[in-house]
């Protein structure tokens, strides 16, 4: 088995999924939290000077998707064909854009702006994207594409606490459907594991 290192702050945020879909394969991690101030020196020994990065053996890789699909291949969670693959990617990606939807609000620095994007954000976006999404986990019994367990569940459980945290809501509140897969994952006897010894971050 690889020797594997993930390279982080100390916060949930792009790195949560790896991290639970690591701990949900069973694949052991060291889980380096990396603070403010060691930052600047590690910098420049990341391949584009951004974390989450991901160590195989000595390896660094970047990009907290691929390396989140590339986990999710280890693991017998990304699919039994190419179509299959496919379309956990689409829902994947689809779970990516509303992120950085919300993050760009989050994010603005100007207030006023943000309080119109908050507006919009709010009575749209967040009700567009979370209604299509509870009525696809309804279709598929509790899980986001195929009717099964797949790195999608893990991504969209892993992402959460973070789009929670940006939104400062309970964006599942009223969407059962995909609060129950969200808890499927939570209940993962791994992802109970890793959830315990984990450290308590605000983010
Ligand atoms: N597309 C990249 C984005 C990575 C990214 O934005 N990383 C931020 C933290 S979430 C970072 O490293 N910021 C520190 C810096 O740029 O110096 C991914 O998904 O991994």
């Amino acid at each position: 088995m690889p020797d594997y290192k993930v390279y982080y702050f100390n916060v949930k945020a792009l790195g949560e999924p790896l991290r639970f879909l690591l701990s949900y394969g069973n694949l052991p991690f060291d889980d380096v939290r990396i603070t403010r101030e060691e930052w600047p020196a590690l910098k420049p020994t990341m391949p584009m000077g951004q974390m989450p990065v991901l160590e195989v053996d000595g390896k660094r890789v970047h990009q907290s998707l691929a390396m989140c699909r590339y986990v999710a291949k280890q693991i017998n969670l990304a699919g039994d064909n190419p179509l299959e693959a496919l379309q956990i990617d689409a829902i994947v990606d689809t779970i990516n854009d509303f992120r950085l939807k919300i993050a760009i609000v989050a994010y603005e620095p100007d207030d006023i702006v943000k309080e119109k994007k908050i507006i919009t954000l709010n009575n749209e976006v967040i009700p567009f994207y979370l209604t299509k999404l509870n009525v696809i986990a309804k279709e598929n019994n509790g899980h986001l594409v195929l009717g099964k367990p797949t790195w999608a569940d893990v991504y969209f459980a892993g992402i959460l606490d973070y789009l929670n945290y940006l939104t400062k809501t309970n964006l599942l509140e009223n969407f059962p459907n995909l609060q129950e897969v969200v808890n499927k994952v939570l209940d993962h006897e791994n992802i109970k594991a890793y959830i315990a010894k984990r450290p308590i971050t605000e983010v």
